[in-house]
């Protein structure tokens, strides 16, 4: 009998909401109870694509956003076939931000539409779960001061949270919503417990393709 797939699990959420925590703790949680588990995060700043976005991202260079939003679009595409080999080796993926990211940080800057911004991850490895982590702005800024890098103002964030509202409006996507003002370990608890049984669904599903 063919080996069971693993799952792909999705953490997104605004700036300070606690994704590269949480992917931490949740891939130690599933290797810990026998579960082969991975973490990956996009952008993958280490591929020659991920220094291009990575200096854009530290305001070392300047690139055009159409063109910015299309490299991070590269950035996943050229993992997707060592992504899907891990899957089918029966490893989980934990992933700190994917395509929604890509579509909601490009539609909030001026003259992009969410559709547009889609386009370019259209067929990616659809995400057999989501989870987006709820904080509001204040509680974010509870958590410590905006970094240096492009992007990290209240303002933009602000638009940024109302691109993620309208995509998770999406019903074929497996969104769920997760109150990230717990404390670490709640937080933890209810992520946890929506991977495992996602995880069982996965093994006997085939692996979908985004937005298709
Ligand atoms: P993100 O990856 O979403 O930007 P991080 O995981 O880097 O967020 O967390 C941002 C900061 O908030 C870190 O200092 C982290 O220790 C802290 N943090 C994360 N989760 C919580 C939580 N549930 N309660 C309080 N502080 C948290
Ligand atoms: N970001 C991330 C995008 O604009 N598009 C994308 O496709 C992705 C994956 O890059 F501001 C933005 C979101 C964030 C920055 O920061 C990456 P972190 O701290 O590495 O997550």
């Amino acid at each position: 009998m063919a080996s069971k797939r693993g799952a792909l699990i999705v953490l997104e959420g605004v700036d300070r909401a606690g994704k590269t925590t949480q992917c931490k703790k949740l891939v130690q949680a599933l290797q810990q109870v026998g579960r082969p588990a991975e973490m990956m995060r996009f952008p993958d700043r280490t591929t020659t694509i991920g220094q291009l976005i990575s200096a854009y991202l530290e305001k070392k260079s300047d690139l055009e956003d159409h063109t910015v939003h299309l490299l991070f679009s590269a950035n996943r595409w050229e993992l997707v076939p060592s992504m899907k080999k891990k899957l089918e080796q029966g490893i989980t993926l934990v992933v700190d931000r994917y395509a929604f990211s890509g579509a909601a940080f490009t539609s909030a800057k001026p003259g992009f539409c969410i559709d547009w911004c889609k386009k370019p991850d259209v067929g990616l490895p659809k995400p057999d779960l989501v989870m987006f982590l709820q904080l509001s702005p204040v509680e974010a800024t509870l958590r410590g001061q905006f970094g240096n890098e492009r992007y990290e103002t209240s303002d933009f964030q602000k638009s940024v949270q109302q691109k993620f509202e309208q995509l998770m409006k999406d019903p074929s996507v497996n969104w769920k919503v997760i109150d990230a003002s717990q404390s670490i370990e709640d937080v933890h608890d209810n992520i946890r417990t929506h991977t495992l049984n996602t995880i069982n669904t996965a093994e006997n599903t085939p692996l979908g393709e985004l937005w298709k």
